[in-house]
């Protein structure tokens, strides 16, 4: 008796000591469990352990079957084995599986994931779609949907026509069932998803680059004048004003392979700077004094905010803007090939 509780005292607190060193760092936190036998080392059992999740941070497992590595990736695919997506719509299954893990931040991740899942949620649902490359791509439609419908700082709520007409031709260069995508769009909009840990910086986030937009002080190109300009940033792109009621911006940066730091400025204080990789032009256009549009001539922009707080804000969502592209990249690749394949079939 004696013996069984002391058994089972050590196998508690080891478990809870492997608990905790997984949370701190996965590939540790594992070791420490398979070597005092906790969990098997196999890719099963470890699916099982994580699955099961209990005491488990989830954004370590996210981060763990994110990982790069065959013995990593066979436990993402068990792992996502254990769920069950009979009979279930994509948002259902969709809903189960976010909730199991936190979706890491990563293009590459997300793609391995998300594959896996589609694969998955193809198997247990064979008639619904075509490829599972339609399947994954009406994935992010619903996740960006989610985001569009359910984050304040998306003003333009798309309605469920515009849901519709987003998604033309994804099924293999075919349109989904009408009922389908209603019936999706009505899921979300009544139950947007759940994000385990959420800390204001999730998926919601990872998806949708930040709008933001205030008065920022813009140093000239050719010539070093200050001048106070209304900045947007949307879409991937960075417009100014004159004045904030302008319909018309004065110019237009766009934010592919521009990089963004910090600057020290003799004149201006809180002061950051876009920058192209080379030495060349920024490729922008503004409105020159005769009203014509023409190219921008600066190597750099360099802008003065208000506050510290403000520069840095700018910077964290300039950069984020920046940094989603490969996954947008990855996205319209996918969501080409699944409307393209039709054409192909049509034409053989
Ligand atoms: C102008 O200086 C303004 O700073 C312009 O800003 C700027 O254009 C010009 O840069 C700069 O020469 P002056 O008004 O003192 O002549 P804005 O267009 O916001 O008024 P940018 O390209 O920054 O919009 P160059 O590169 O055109 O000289």
């Amino acid at each position: 008796m004696n013996f069984c509780c002391s058994k089972n005292n050590t196998y508690n607190k080891q478990m809870s000591m492997g608990r905790k060193k997984f949370n701190m760092d996965p590939k540790k936190g594992l070791e420490f469990l398979i070597q005092h036998g906790l969990v098997h080392g196999t890719a099963e059992s470890v699916a099982q352990f994580l699955y099961k999740g209990e005491g488990l941070n989830k954004t370590a497992i996210g981060d763990y079957l994110g990982e790069r590595s065959e013995f990593n990736e066979a436990v993402l695919r068990a792992f996502v084995a254990l769920h069950d997506f009979s009979d279930l719509i994509l948002v259902q299954a969709l809903r189960q599986f976010l909730w199991s893990f936190r979706l890491p931040g990563e293009a590459q991740k997300i793609d391995r994931m998300m594959e896996c899942f589609a694969q998955h949620y193809c198997k247990h649902n064979p008639d619904i779609f075509t490829t599972t490359d339609t399947c994954y791509v009406l994935s992010f439609a619903i996740i960006m949907l989610n985001t569009s419908l359910h984050n304040p700082s998306v003003k333009e709520k798309p309605s469920v026509e515009q849901f519709i007409s987003m998604n033309r031709g994804i099924n293999d260069g075919g349109d989904l069932p009408r009922e389908l995508l209603e019936s999706l769009y009505e899921s979300i909009k009544t139950e947007p998803f759940k994000i385990p840990e959420d800390d204001g910086n999730d998926l919601m986030h990872t998806f949708f680059n930040p709008d933001k937009e205030g008065w920022l002080w813009k140093q000239g190109g050719r010539i070093k004048s200050w001048k106070r300009r209304w900045f947007i940033l949307n879409d991937n792109c960075l417009y100014y004003f004159e004045y904030t009621t302008d319909k018309e911006p004065r110019g237009i940066i766009p934010l592919e392979n521009i990089q963004v730091r910090e600057a020290q400025d003799r004149q201006k204080s809180h002061c950051f700077e876009l920058h192209a990789s080379g030495t060349e032009f920024i490729k922008a256009c503004k409105t020159d004094s005769e009203g014509k549009v023409v190219e921008g001539k600066h190597t750099v922009y360099r802008m003065s905010a208000a506050t510290e707080e403000e520069k840095d804000d700018w910077i964290k969502c300039v950069r984020q803007s920046i940094s989603h592209n490969p996954f947008y990249d990855m996205l319209a690749q996918r969501k080409k090939k699944a409307q393209k394949t039709n054409s192909h079939h049509g034409n053989s």
